[in-house]
């Protein structure tokens, strides 16, 4: 571990970075469904709710005065590309969650996004050091179809759990598959064992 204050993503240290059945790219593809949805940082609001002992909801000037972290990490898409060397600035999932009780129950994080569209985490997975609600890419502010003004990062599964245009989290005591975990896709999404599909 370098000194220099960049979390480093675990995958990145690997000898082989990419995982079975990727190719590189040093292009950054756009993938998502349906259009990039208008976003206006000062309309927008990102809520904590579910079970936690009491709800939060701040507004973009309060969620950027918070505290931010650098990640460095990898990112692998199910269909097939892995782009490598990212750098993201924004939020750790753990400083965003300590910003409210979350009660003991809570197994799952549902990330939500604009239009409706949610991913599932088990809460372990979404509290790891390295994942991030990112505000820039490489020293960058997030261009709208990346995600902006706020987008998570989870380098560690596939990148569709990394949802764009998020609005918040809730912490529930079941599993809710998202919008493509509901469309066919894995639930979990780990690259190193190929969870690419359910079936
Ligand atoms: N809100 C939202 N986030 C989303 C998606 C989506 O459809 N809606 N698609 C996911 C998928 S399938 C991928 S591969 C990545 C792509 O991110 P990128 O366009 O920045 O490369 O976004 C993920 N986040
Ligand atoms: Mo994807």
């Amino acid at each position: 571990m370098k000194d220099d204050g960049v979390i480093r993503s675990p995958d990145t240290e690997r000898e082989n970075r990419v995982p079975p059945g990727q190719s590189l790219t040093s292009q950054w593809p756009v993938l998502h469904y349906g259009s990039i949805p208008k976003m206006d940082t000062a309309e927008w609001t990102f809520t904590l709710s579910g079970l936690v002992a009491s709800g939060k909801v701040l507004s973009y000037q309060e969620f950027t005065a918070l505290e931010q972290v650098v990640v460095f990490s990898d990112i692998h898409c199910v269909t097939r590309w892995s782009r490598l060397d990212n750098l993201w600035q924004g939020l750790s999932s753990r400083a965003v969650t300590d910003l409210v009780k979350v009660l003991s129950q809570a197994k799952f994080a549902i990330i939500h996004a604009a239009g409706g569209f949610t991913t599932n985490l088990k809460i372990d997975d979404f509290l790891q050091p390295d994942v991030v609600f990112a505000l820039k890419h490489d020293g960058q502010p997030l261009s709208p179809e990346h995600g902006a003004p706020v987008r998570l990062v989870v380098p560690r599964l596939y990148f569709w759990k990394s949802a764009k245009w998020v609005t918040g989290v809730e912490f529930t005591a079941d599993d809710r598959p998202g919008f493509w975990e509901s469309a066919g896709y894995h639930n979990r999404g780990d690259p190193w064992k190929e969870e690419r599909y359910s079936r």
